[in-house]
């Protein structure tokens, strides 16, 4: 089983800013997480991170290839992309919403998400465990299909 795990705009600043709201955790650091959890699962993931929705759409696309779910943190583009929204629509790939902070106790812009409808779920406030638990639920949810 093979998931992509998606990335969007300024999470690559992970870590070197605004660690009081994001954590002191790099990108790189919660990719090597989810990579041992991997491991741990038996699946294998391939990572993309990416400050243009065009880039992030072009992921999903070619996710459709070879892999079985999409691991998505939109980050910005959550709360304004209908692009990717019909992406992953379109592919039909299960997919599972992740986030560093939970959304819903932030600012109102924050409150809604374009892409939680045609996630098959949602998973936010829990830091890097965000990442575990979602990529846990997509691997439950594909392997009891
Ligand atoms: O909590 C999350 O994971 C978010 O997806 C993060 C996005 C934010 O726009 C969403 O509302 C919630 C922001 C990602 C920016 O990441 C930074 C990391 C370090 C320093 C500055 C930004």
């Amino acid at each position: 089983m093979k998931f992509l795990v998606l990335h969007g705009p300024n999470l690559n600043l992970l870590g070197k800013r605004e660690p009081a709201i994001y954590g002191s955790q790099t990108l790189a650091d919660i990719n090597a997480s989810l990579e041992m959890l991997s491991s741990e699962l038996g699946c294998v993931l391939s990572f993309f991170q990416s400050n243009s929705e065009g880039e992030l759409i072009d992921a999903i696309q070619a996710a459709a290839v070879d892999c079985h779910g999409i691991l998505i943190n939109p980050a910005a583009y959550t709360h304004t992309s209908i692009a990717i929204r019909d992406a992953l629509s379109a592919v039909g790939l299960p997919s599972v919403e992740v986030h560093l902070s939970n959304i819903h106790s932030r600012e109102t812009f924050r409150h809604t998400s374009m892409l939680a409808p045609v996630a098959i779920g949602q998973i936010c406030g829990f830091g890097r465990d965000s990442y575990l638990l979602g990529l846990r639920a997509l691997f439950n949810h594909v392997k009891n299909k």
